[in-house]
């Protein structure tokens, strides 16, 4: 090895210098060789009139998908733009940038790419480094987000939107793409809004971005991240059930991220096969106490036992707490007590013991109950800020510990009826952030790259207010289709930091839908016996069966995702 290998990694290297993302079909012979065919008017997945009223540019916007054709104007323009990298890191924005660079300069060379950094407050301070091949090529197909990182600021005063008109004037850039999840898009219809309403030609382009695999539709069939995420997550888990039979000895709980959706957990369930895969939209759906859902841990535990099985996994999902009804509602009157005292909050309470008496005494008397029977560390996350979206630090929020602590009590008093006999010792893990920033599998590789690819054509054709889609994922990149959906049509009305806000509505695990119904046919089995699938780390090279595979959950959702313009 020489010597300039030798503080990069081998796979580093060969990512960086060998790996090269594969472009479809419609986009062979460069940007300016495709047209943009318009589909029908879309409106807001509810609340339309009221999403219609504060989008008045950019609500009702067709569909559109590109096509093979001709657009020489493209080549004439001169288009300066900027990118920013917003929200949790996913595997892949790198290449997103890469795409998008790739594909503005192969239209012409003059084209120009600058990346904001740290988020959405590099455009406030005006904070931002010009991307250029030399330093991107260290980049390539390679994790994280660290070449002009990441940051969470929700763009919603008067003052925010004015400074980013004149910032992105003063840059000299004519359009923004925005990566990011549910919150970050729509700062991008925001920003895409404001834009029109004082017209200005500038466009906004979001690309859909998360691990936790919430920001999709019937057109963006996957957020970025989420297939590496999964693929991480599950060697991890396989790696656990393996030493769980051959020890023979503990139970264990592994909480795995994913915000308030389940997807990540319903997926690396099917590729590992545990004994028990809680999923939150279920436990919500069927108004599941938490006393209820310690039950159903509880009967598989006690059952397993009877069979001499003392050892078992557990699969948690990150966002648990938030789809159980009591803590639902507890949620809900401690956002209202945090927005409405924000003054106090920050400038009159020093110990988090004056904090809690202070919410302890404005609560109704059953929330005040029990807050009062959760543990200490799980009442401080809760009455601890909001992110500035309002959502709440579920990543802290140490469920797994929790329900530990509950099926202890439970078993214990199963012994003491006769019950239960058996032995149980628990392990606990949290999975979370060690799936964020891993080299991108192939298929997050190719589909990061085609989806910044992409965004260079649909800003070079002039839309804005539209997320960057790519679609037929199923299918090899040569085939995968392209095109904009109008962010507008993911939007609806939601509480958020005590106040009812647009934001785009995130989409949960459905519980009609294949995915979920396909687990719910086997998890008895997965309960009583050891199915345990071993997936094995991600694979980047060898035949495509292995290193080319998709998620279960796009494969059992792609049939019924027939779309028409
Ligand atoms: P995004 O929705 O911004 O993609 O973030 C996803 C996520 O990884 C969640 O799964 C997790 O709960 C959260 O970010 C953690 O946030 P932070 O990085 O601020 O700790």
């Amino acid at each position: 090895m020489t010597q300039k290998t030798s503080y990069i990694s081998e796979l580093q290297c060969e990512r960086v210098t060998r790996f090269k993302p594969e472009l479809p079909e419609v986009f062979k012979k460069g940007v300016a060789f495709i047209k943009a065919v318009n589909g029908k008017p879309t409106q807001s997945v509810a609340d339309q009139a009221k999403i219609r009223d504060l989008f008045k540019n950019t609500y009702g916007l067709p569909i559109v998908k590109f096509k093979k054709g001709t657009n020489p104007v493209v080549k004439k323009k001169i288009i300066n733009v900027a990118v920013v990298l917003s929200g949790g890191q996913a595997p892949g924005g790198h290449n997103v940038i890469a795409g998008l660079f790739d594909g503005l300069k192969q239209v012409n060379k003059k084209n120009g790419l600058i990346g904001y950094i740290g988020g959405p407050s590099g455009i406030l301070k005006k904070s931002f480094k010009k991307i250029d091949e030399k330093v991107l090529a260290q980049y390539r197909n390679t994790g994280g987000f660290d070449y002009i990182r990441s940051g969470r600021t929700k763009i919603e005063s008067i003052e925010q939107f004015c400074s980013i008109k004149d910032n992105l004037s003063v840059c000299n850039v004519d359009a923004l793409v925005i990566v990011g999840g549910d919150d970050s898009n729509t700062n991008a219809v925001m920003i895409a809004e404001y834009l029109k309403q004082k017209n200005m030609d500038k466009c906004v382009v979001g690309v859909p971005k998360t691990i936790d695999g919430d920001l999709k539709n019937k057109y963006i069939e996957t957020s970025f991240g989420f297939d590496t995420a999964t693929k991480t997550y599950a060697e991890l888990v396989g790696n656990i059930c393996r030493d769980a039979i051959s020890a023979q000895k503990y139970w264990h709980f592994i909480r795995l991220m994913g915000r308030s959706a389940s997807h990540i957990t319903l997926e690396v369930g099917f590729k590992v096969q545990p004994n028990i895969v809680l999923i939150g939209e279920e436990i919500l759906t069927k108004k599941m106490t938490l006393s209820k859902v310690v039950d159903s841990i509880v009967e598989v535990i006690v059952k397993r036992s009877q069979d001499g099985k003392d050892f078992g996994i557990c699969l948690v999902p990150e966002g648990l707490i938030e789809f159980i009804p009591e803590m639902k509602e507890l949620i809900v009157a401690l956002n209202d007590i945090l927005t409405d005292n924000s003054d106090k909050f920050t400038e009159q309470f020093l110990s988090m013991e004056e904090k809690k008496s202070f919410v302890f005494d404005k609560l109704s008397s059953k929330l005040s109950e029990l807050i009062c029977s959760l543990p200490t560390d799980i009442v401080s996350r809760l009455i601890s800020d909001r992110d500035p979206h309002g959502n709440i630090a579920v990543s802290m929020i140490e469920t797994e510990k929790f329900l530990v602590e509950m099926i202890q009590k439970r078993l214990a008093d199963f012994k003491k009826k006769d019950k239960y006999k058996g032995k149980f010792s628990s392990v606990t893990h949290f999975f979370g952030y060690e799936g964020r920033c891993g080299f991108p599998s192939n298929f997050d590789a190719n589909y990061t790259y085609v989806l910044g690819y992409n965004a260079a054509a649909l800003i070079l054709n002039g839309f804005t207010g539209y997320m960057s889609f790519v679609g037929n994922l199923i299918k090899a990149p040569k085939q995968w289709e392209c095109g904009g959906i109008p962010i507008t049509m993911m939007m609806n009305i939601e509480r958020r930091n005590g106040k009812n806000k647009p934001v785009i509505q995130k989409t949960l695990v459905d519980l009609n839908g294949k995915p979920f119904k396909e687990f719910a046919k086997m998890r008895d089995k997965w309960a009583v016996s050891e199915s345990y699938v071993f997936p094995g780390p991600i694979q980047y090279f060898g035949p495509a069966n292995i290193s080319g595979i998709t998620t279960r959950t796009l494969q059992y959702e792609h049939n019924k995702n027939k779309k028409t313009l």
